[in-house]
């Protein structure tokens, strides 16, 4: 039995990670017998990050070292899909995974009100006694991150303008289909919707969270994903 370590489910998501939710998505197309276990800290693991795989020979971490291994098992994310498709899916992916991600995570932990609900989620089995001075570590070091990788140097128009962009990508995708390569769900999904959905999720109305959450054809998608996709 497959062993899937995850961040618990917040703010309604399976789990707060959509790397964690995409993980866990490929493992429910891969038909083999798994499991998840949560875990609040991940800094045991391979990367010091979730999602991580437990297989029989070993803790497997990183989602895409996820794929190609429920692959190697026989898995397929792509069926059907040309190798035009293919290249345009692994463009999908990191756009998804390497900028929309860091949106999220500006969103998440630069904004002061959205800051007290993700403590409070995340942090909430710390000891009450040592929760504030923990969380606030964590975020610094999270902001600090940020910043190293661009995205905190951005106003917040900046960023919006940035994320629009991505977001017509995925529109125009979805007026030719109901997923992002066509009729059925296919792996840039898999990575796409669970960061929209993230997005959707944030306990406060950002600009980030209004945008998701107020257009029609990105939520809807969010919504196709959970009902053709159900993760218990
Ligand atoms: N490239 C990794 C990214 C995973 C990742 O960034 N996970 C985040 C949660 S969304 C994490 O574990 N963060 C904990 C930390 O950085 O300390 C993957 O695809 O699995």
């Amino acid at each position: 039995m497959l062993t899937l370590l995850t961040f618990p489910s917040a703010f309604g998501l399976y789990s707060g990670s959509p790397f964690c939710v995409k993980a866990a998505y490929m493992l429910h197309l891969s038909g083999l017998d798994w499991r998840r276990s949560d875990l609040l800290d991940a800094r045991k693991m391979p990367h010091g990050k979730l999602p991580v795989l437990r297989t029989p020979e070993r803790l497997l971490a990183d989602s895409d070292a996820i794929r190609h291994w429920l692959e190697a098992q026989g898995a397929e994310f792509d069926h059907g899909l040309s190798d035009l498709q293919r290249a345009q899916s692994r463009a999908m992916i990191r756009m998804a995974e390497e900028h929309l991600y860091f949106q999220l995570l500006m969103d998440r932990w630069s904004d002061d009100a959205v800051w007290h609900h993700l403590r409070d989620r995340f942090f909430g089995e710390v000891p009450r006694l040592i929760r504030n001075p923990v969380a606030n570590g964590v975020r610094r070091s999270v902001l600090r991150g940020l910043r190293a990788q661009g995205m905190a140097r951005f106003s917040a128009a900046e960023r919006m303008e940035r994320a629009e962009r991505d977001f017509e990508a995925i529109t125009t995708c979805l007026w030719h289909g109901s997923f992002l390569m066509g009729d059925r769900p296919t792996a840039a999904d898999l990575s796409a919707a669970p960061m929209l959905a993230a997005m959707r999720a944030t306990p406060v109305a950002t600009p980030l969270q209004r945008r998701v959450a107020g257009d029609p054809i990105l939520s809807d998608y969010i919504d196709r994903m959970d009902t053709t996709l159900p993760l218990s």
